[in-house]
Order: C-alpha cells, then sequence, then structure tokens
C-alpha cells in the first residue's frame, strides 16, 4: 500500500469515517475513493459488486455501520442485527473475491463479553454472554471479524479488524435520544445553559464506568494498523483511561458552562458495567493516544458551537 493505492472508506461521512479520511489525506495518501449512502447501498449485495467491479480498490477501510447509543441499540436490535450484517458480508465477501490487498473492518468494544475480566483482552472474545442493550450490534460486529479473520487464516488475504472503546468528537451524531452519551449530554447540558433549566436529567445511575477515545486519536490509530498490522487477531484500540458516566457529566457541565444541578434518571438503562479494553498490544506496536478527555471535549464543544451542530 503507498500514497497513491486507492483506497475505498466505507462511511466516509461518519464521525469515524470523516476521522479517517482526514487522517489519510494528513498522512499524504491522494486516492481516496467514497460514496454517499444514496449513491452505494453497502445493505444490497448487487450494488457492492457493480461498486468494486468499477473501483477495483486496492484497499478497503470498513467505518460504515449502523450505530447508535445504549437507547436506539436496545429499541431496533432487528436494524441494528440485519443491516450491520449485511454491511459486513457484502464489503468484505466482495473484497476477498477480489483479492484487495489490504481491509480494515472496524468493530466496537461491546463485542466483549459484559463481565468480561477487565481491562479486557482481546483473547476475551466469545467467553461470555454479551451485554443486552447492545447484542444485536455485537454479534453483526462479532461476525463481521470472524469474516475478516478467517479470510485472512484461510486465503492469506491482509484482512484485519481493530475494536476501539466508545468514541467521540467532531463529526458525531447529536440526536437527543439515539446518540451516545458525550453527544447526548452536550446537546443537553447546552440546552438547558440557554434555556436557564434549573436541573438536567443524566440516563441510568451514573456509575457505570466508560472508556472514551477521541476521533482524532482512533483515526490514527487505523492509518497505523493499516500501514503496519497484518495479524489475523483482532486489536484494541483504547486509551486505558476510564471516568463514570456521573464524572463525565460533571466534565461536560463544565466544559459547555452549565450551572444547574444534576439528577439522574434510574427509568434509563445502565448497560454494561464497566469496560476498560487492554490496549497492550496496539501500544506495543507503538502507537498511543494523546487527547485527554478533558481537551477532546473542550474540542468537540468548540467545534459544535462553531457549525452550529445542535441545530
Ligand atoms: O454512550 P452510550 O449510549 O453507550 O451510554 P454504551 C453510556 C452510558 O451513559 C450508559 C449513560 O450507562 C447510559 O445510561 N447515559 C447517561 C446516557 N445519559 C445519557 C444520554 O443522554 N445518552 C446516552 N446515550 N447515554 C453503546 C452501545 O453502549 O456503546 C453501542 O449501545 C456501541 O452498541 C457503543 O457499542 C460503543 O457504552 O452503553
Amino acid at each position: 500500500m503507498n500514497l497513491t493505492s486507492k483506497i475505498y472508506i466505507a462511511g466516509h461521512r461518519g464521525l469515524v469515517g470523516s476521522g479517517i479520511v482526514r487522517a489519510l489525506r494528513e498522512a499524504g495518501y491522494q486516492n481516496l475513493v467514497m460514496r454517499t449512502h444514496q449513491e452505494l447501498d453497502l445493505t444490497r449485495q448487487s450494488e457492492v459488486e457493480e461498486f468494486f467491479e468499477n473501483e477495483r480498490p486496492a484497499g478497503v477501510i470498513v467505518a460504515a455501520a449502523k450505530v447508535g447509543g445504549i437507547l436506539a441499540n436496545q429499541s431496533f436490535p432487528s436494524e441494528f442485527l440485519y443491516e450491520n450484517l449485511m454491511i459486513a458480508s457484502n464489503v468484505i465477501h466482495t473484497a476477498a473475491k477480489q483479492k484487495v490487498e489490504k481491509l480494515l473492518f472496524l468493530g466496537s468494544s461491546c463485542i466483549y463479553p459484559k463481565f468480561a475480566p477487565q481491562p479486557i483482552q482481546e483473547k476475551s472474545l466469545l467467553t461470555g454472554p454479551l451485554e443486552k442493550t447492545n447484542e444485536a450490534y455485537a454479534i453483526s460486529k462479532i461476525a463481521g471479524l470472524k469474516l475478516t479473520e478467517y479470510y485472512n487464516t484461510q486465503y492469506g488475504l491482509k484482512f484485519i479488524s481493530a475494536m476501539p472503546s466508545n468514541l467521540y468528537g467532531p463529526g458525531d451524531n447529536f440526536h437527543p435520544d439515539h446518540s451516545h452519551v458525550i453527544p447526548g449530554l452536550i446537546r443537553r447540558f447546552h440546552e438547558a445553559k440557554m434555556n436557564h433549566s434549573p436541573v438536567i436529567k443524566v440516563w441510568g445511575t451514573g456509575k457505570p464506568l466508560r472508556e472514551f477515545l477521541y476521533v482524532d486519536d482512533l483515526a490514527a490509530a487505523v492509518c497505523f494498523l493499516f500501514q503496519n498490522y497484518e495479524a489475523p487477531e483482532l486489536i484494541n484500540i483504547g486509551t486505558g483511561d476510564e471516568v463514570t458516566i456521573a464524572e463525565l457529566a460533571l466534565l461536560i457541565k463544565q466544559t459547555v458552562g452549565y450551572e444547574g444541578k444534576i439528577e439522574f434518571d434510574e427509568g434509563f438503562p445502565d448497560g454494561t458495567p464497566r469496560k476498560v479494553m487492554d490496549c497492550t498490544r496496539i501500544r506495543g506496536l507503538g502507537w498511543g493516544p494523546r487527547v485527554d478527555l478533558h481537551a477532546g471535549l473542550k474540542s468537540t464543544y468548540e467545534w459544535v458551537l462553531r457549525t452550529g451542530a445542535l441545530k
């Protein structure tokens, strides 16, 4: 793979895909191929085959997925399983048929068992039951990473997969109900500040622990692995740092400058109690994160104000 190789980034308009495009361009890659959802529906096998036939990419990065926070995952398991299975099968299988030189498939830390020993090592995969609220998404991602692994071991293709922790940053989805916790709370705190509301509600007990990775760090890790990793075994991408949701809410409150009170609404689910990943393997290869949570939240909120993303 060199800087003129044609690389297809599936899902280039999402948080992850747009970050990867920025990072690849900064690294000097000149021949990136992208298609919007309207131009190419990745759940349709014939469309995917026709696209690969016409474009013949040398490399593929699979950042396309139906994603959402805990409530979206819990409310629409059929769509999360079906669409993500189709995207993974169609893209990975077609890339394999065409003997694409390198493919990187992105999963998520929710693929690991709910009660996996912490920090979670890659070897914990399929050692116990999954967290119910994101079971459908996790099953689709496990299928995708296994397909990637099998094409690597069975046919010697350089197909790899990486599992990031909870992501956030500029370009995120700020939907009031269907987003992840950081964009969801940025919206709620910002609106409460604007409306002078005395109290805001944070879902759940505030006790779950989460590890958050800034999108540009993820994108740098993806570029790094794309160039330096070929093994069939999945690899974790994270910071190794964790915070409770209550601590996170306080950080977002300070970032936004809201002065009211926080209340926890236990009518909403907590999800998995803890999921911090062991990143010994990727750190051993030479990659590490650069943006801490405080700085990442600040630049995300600045981006929100600059772009009017909450409108
Ligand atoms: O970000 P989130 O939806 O992802 O929720 P998960 C994290 C925690 O934040 C949960 C709490 O304990 C939520 O109850 N929370 C508090 C909130 N307030 C809010 C809010 O306003 N919005 C949201 N969304 N949460 C997802 C999976 O689980 O993790 C996905 O559902 C994906 O499949 C992603 O894997 C990485 O960490 O619980």
